[in-house]
């Protein structure tokens, strides 16, 4: 029986629901509390504790630490990039009051680790597009870049000062089967599979030739989970690491799915979000953390695609690729 008491924040978006799923697995599905401002109808959010938590009511989110006094909290509530350029203030008040207060509750009820997100969004125009190093210069243009970019600092500032053992990675876009993206600019890279199966096309909302930094899933679960188990001396920066998976650009993508479903095709209309994408990395130096404690991903681009299109042909119903 563990003895750890897991509370996730923000569990029903993307990787809030595949991180609940995973983390029951491992530690027992009541030692693993998901909460959210409304309970997803996702059958995952069934199978163990739930509660509504706004991360910006400082009490009811005092009730919940109160209650379960988590041993390890995740802290995944923000608006992503195309959401909060569309709702700037709120974007930065979640993703900052939100950060702020769940580092409070945390240090109140001396949670002993805390995991929160960061993003290849830090970066901007003038950072080292290829082979993005984990030091660089970073000029985020998006509310939610800087407000990452700001939270990375943060989270530095509390372990130096007040022993908070926070831990963060600079995800890429993330791609599962699991659940939905929530508004990000790299949403198009898991709306394509989708699309593939239900009408073989896919109106890209970026255009063919923008690469950017992905990550699948199950690589993405193994990166967090696998940073949070490490002993704290292996976590050697405490901003946020570098992660990284693969590099593809739109028509990659598009090429990858079509050596399965070969009459697939996509056609191309940039949209505001194409502007955030071309301030951001094409690939990402991720070597620190796999020196520091061992991250090496499994997932190619390819193997991607035959993993996502299987398991949502039998979503769809449609015989498997
Ligand atoms: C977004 O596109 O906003 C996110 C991210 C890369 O952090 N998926």
């Amino acid at each position: 029986m563990s003895t750890e008491k897991i509370l996730l924040i923000g569990a029903c978006g993307q990787l809030g629901t595949e991180l609940t799923e995973e983390l029951r697995k491992i530690y027992g599905d009541s030692n693993v509390i998901a909460s959210d401002i409304r309970k997803s109808d996702n059958h995952v959010f069934e199978t163990g504790p739930f509660e509504i938590v706004n991360v910006l009511d400082k009490a009811q989110l005092g009730a919940v630490f109160a209650k379960y006094k988590p041993t390890q909290v995740y802290h995944l509530a923000a608006l992503l990039s195309a959401t909060a350029e569309q709702k700037p203030k709120l974007g930065w008040e979640l993703n900052m009051d939100g950060l702020f207060n769940v580092f409070d509750a945390a240090l109140e009820y001396k949670t002993a680790k805390v995991y929160w997100p960061s993003s290849i969004a830090v970066f901007g125009p003038n950072t080292p597009r290829d082979n993005t190093p984990q030091f660089c210069v970073m000029d985020p243009t998006t509310v939610y870049g800087i407000s990452k970019l700001a939270g990375e600092r943060y989270c530095e500032y509390y372990f130096k000062r007040y022993g908070l053992d926070v831990r963060s990675l600079r995800y890429p876009g993330l791609i599962g089967y699991k659940s939905a993206p929530g508004g990000g600019t790299t949403d198009y890279a898991v709306s394509i599979y989708h699309d593939a199966l239900k009408t073989k096309h896919h109106e890209c909302f970026l255009s063919e030739k923008t690469t950017l930094p992905m990550l699948y899933m199950p690589d993405a679960l193994k990166a967090t989970i696998g940073l949070m188990d490490v002993s704290a001396d292996k976590v050697l920066i405490r901003s946020s690491y570098n992660l990284a998976g693969m590099s593809f650009s739109p028509e990659e993508i598009t090429a990858s799915i079509q050596k399965y479903i070969p009459d697939f095709n996509t056609t191309y209309k940039p949209d505001q979000r194409q502007a955030i994408a071309d301030s951001w990395p094409r690939i990402i130096d991720d070597s620190r953390a796999r020196t520091d404690w061992g991250w090496k991903p499994e997932y190619d681009l390819d193997k991607m695609s035959q993993d996502m299109l299987k398991n949502l042909a039998a979503q769809y119903g449609v015989k498997s690729i």
